[in-house]
């Protein structure tokens, strides 16, 4: 039996802990990259792809492979209390971190505009949460102005611990298909996981893939290569208008030969609603802006060379029940019918 302990445990000798360090762990990491045919079927794409799920993660992102490195070393460093700005999914992984490790979690969020699992997540683990009416760089830029003035460990990806932990995922994934990939599609917010990812490919293979990152149309700061004052987007995690790690984004992106460009929130609720149904997965729709990236691409003939024998990997890096709203705003509304055989078969179509 193998009993799997998580990413620092896994691929320890990556990271930077020591003996000094206390190892805080959810047994991170692991997540099942599943290859998806039916989507391969549907959109006619000319290669294979494989998708890595982080929404299998312990609070149901990516989130907690880079935390639990931050976490850990805000521990040796015998830190009291971490913070961090988020759009939800970082703080729903620092709370439950630092409810591990008996610390206690500062966490600034733009007013209205986390989604419901998402808030509920650093609610019940015990963060200190505050609301602020501004959205998510107002209170990136607050946060990093308290780190200044107080005593406390800042965890969003601009630690550089947090990249170090993502970084994992690469690991993962070239463990797994025994070779990196030839393209890597994933979506981009603040850019701390493309910047993770492609350090992760750097230092665990000597050929690489082509990194495609995908920003939400009314959020995409590098595409249109300046700040987004106002972003807007349904993909709430993604909501950001300029992203910490921009320039490790762009480096990312050059070194591979790759692109960073916009999809949608068509294509994304598009992409999103794909993967529920043709693939029963079921992910928050930022996930999906990856795949929304590929078959943007694929209509447009990017991937002309490839065949069958070329493999995509895309992360989705979220949950679905992460933002539940949303699923049921873009779903049918079930019938409320009389408690009776007829009618409910009726209403089931079977009839
Ligand atoms: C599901 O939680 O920024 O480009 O504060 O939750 O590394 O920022 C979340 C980002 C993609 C973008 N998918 O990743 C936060 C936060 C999901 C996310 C991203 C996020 P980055």
């Amino acid at each position: 039996m193998s009993l799997f302990k998580g990413v620092i445990a896994k691929y320890r000798k990556y990271l930077p802990v020591s003996d000094e360090t206390p190892i805080i762990s959810l047994q991170e990491g692991s997540t099942p990259l599943i290859r998806a045919r039916n989507i391969e079927k549907e959109f006619g794409f000319p290669f294979q792809l494989h998708v890595k799920y982080e929404g299998l993660n312990p609070t149901g992102s990516f989130k907690d492979r880079g935390m639990t490195v931050a976490i850990s070393k805000a521990v040796e460093k015998k830190k009291a209390f971490v913070i961090c700005a988020s759009t939800g999914n970082t703080s729903a992984s620092a709370a439950a971190y630092s409810a591990r490790a008996g610390i206690t979690a500062l966490v600034v969020i733009p007013e209205g505009a986390i989604a419901l699992g998402k808030l509920s997540q650093a609610m019940i683990h015990g963060a200190r949460i505050v609301a602020i009416k501004g959205n998510f760089d107002d209170a990136l830029k607050i946060v990093r102005e308290i780190c200044e003035k107080y005593p406390v460990e800042l965890v969003n990806s601009i630690n550089p611990f947090r990249i170090e932990g993502q970084k994992t995922a690469a690991f993962e994934i070239i463990d797994a298909l025994g070779r990196a990939p030839d393209y890597h599609a994933l979506p981009v917010g603040n850019a701390g996981n493309i910047t993770a990812y492609w350090k992760g490919f750097k230092e665990y293979a000597a050929v690489r893939p082509v990194m495609l990152g995908f920003q939400a149309a009314k959020s995409a700061p590098i595409v249109d290569g300046h700040p987004i004052k106002n972003p807007e987007t349904i993909a709430t995690a993604i909501k950001i208008g300029n992203p910490a790690s921009w320039e490790k984004a762009l480096e990312a992106r050059d070194e591979s030969g790759g692109i960073i460009d916009k999809v949608t929130d068509d294509e994304i609720l598009f992409a999103y609603r794909s993967l529920a149904r043709l693939e029963g997965i079921f992910v928050e729709p930022a996930s999906a802006a990856g795949i929304a990236g590929l078959i943007k691409y694929n209509k447009k003939s990017y991937f002309k060379d490839a065949s069958k024998e070329t493999i995509v990997t895309a992360t989705l890096t979220g949950h679905g029940l992460k933002d539940p709203d949303r699923a049921i705003a873009e779903s049918a509304q079930p019938p409320k019918v009389s408690a009776e055989i007829n009618v409910v078969a009726e209403a089931l179509g079977i009839k």
